[in-house]
């Protein structure tokens, strides 16, 4: 059994991973962590919590230790847009995080999932099927610490014999927990708004290709690669992963199929479209299906359907 701490639990991905965890771990083995304190979130009151700067090296080992965990799933990072409004903090966060962690992880002896992102490409990096190990020239802060992190963690694994893995997410949709900060975040907006004001405006353009997947299909990818045979990795960081890949047009259109008078229009954010713009408008995950045995469930016409029930029913 495994027994496992997770930074910025209480984020988009956290928050339902830690859940997720402690059914697979049971509840005692899942240590949740987060720089907040949310007294009244499920995370907090429903499992092991401690409270956590990931920047915080000393508190990171004591915890830790305090928990004898074998594995740290370092999630607490700043996203793409609002990294771009505060560059400088976001390597600072993004980068002493990680390398807080890896140290850890060589100390006492850890594995470590982290996960990567589509930023890590940029705009010379081939624009379709994005192959797993090409040109990554990202030109955002959050990409930058997204391959140097890659790096870093193979880095730790080829010197140390650290135990590192990752996937390169594309933009992730979730009825749970809201992102924060993301350029891919739009299409999470769109369907909030649908329910609730029958019209939407994306502050991205037409035609903007970006590779995504529904919440559910990226936890079971995080605990499938925990779980795999590392003798059979010939990757590590980081797997590509998608499971669909549209524009705005595509679900808005989808989503018009089950609320008809939806009024779809677009409202450009320059900062965000540049963004999408150096991203690819989709990826290639080979390596990770033949490697680890990737795979999906949520395609956009299942996934509009999960979500529109799902939030209707939590009432929005
Ligand atoms: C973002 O938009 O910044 C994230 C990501 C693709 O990593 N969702």
């Amino acid at each position: 059994m495994k027994k496992v701490l997770i930074t910025g639990a209480l984020g988009q991905i956290g928050s339902e991973l830690t859940s997720k965890l402690r059914i697979e771990y049971g509840k005692d083995n899942v240590i949740a962590t987060d720089i907040r304190m949310i007294e009244n979130s499920e995370i907090v009151s429903n499992g092991v919590f401690e409270q956590l700067n990931v920047m915080d090296a000393e508190t990171l080992s004591r915890l830790a230790k305090k928990h004898n965990v074998d594995t740290i799933v370092h999630l607490a990072s700043l996203l793409s847009a609002v990294g771009e409004q505060q560059p400088q903090y976001t390597w600072k966060l993004n980068m002493s995080g990680l390398t807080n962690v890896l140290e850890i992880c060589r100390e006492q002896n850890l594995k470590l999932f982290t996960p990567s992102s589509i930023a890590a490409f940029g705009y010379n990096s081939p624009k379709n099927l994005t192959p797993q190990d090409t040109i990554q020239r990202p030109g955002t802060m959050y990409g930058i610490t997204k391959v140097s992190g890659e790096l870093l963690c193979d880095y730790y694994y080829k010197k140390f014999g650290v135990d590192t893995r990752g996937v390169r997410f594309p933009g992730l949709i979730s009825y749970v927990t809201p992102p924060g900060g993301g350029t891919t975040d739009y299409a999470v907006d769109i369907y909030y708004e649908a329910l609730k004001n029958k019209k939407y405006n994306s502050f991205i353009a037409k035609g903007t290709q970006m590779d995504m997947m529904y919440m559910p299909d990226a936890l079971q990818a995080i605990v499938d690669l925990i779980e795999a045979d590392g003798s059979k990795l010939i990757h590590r960081n980081a797997f590509n992963i998608t499971a669909m890949n549209f524009d705005p047009e595509e679900i808005s259109s989808e989503i018009k199929k089950h609320i008809p008078d939806f009024k779809f229009g677009y409202d450009v954010d320059p900062i965000r479209q540049s963004i999408a713009e150096s991203w690819p408008n989709s990826i290639d995950p080979t390596c990770a299906i033949e490697e680890w045995g990737f795979n999906f469930k949520y395609d956009l016409s299942k996934m509009t359907v999960d979500m529109l029930n799902k939030l209707s029913s939590k009432g929005i």
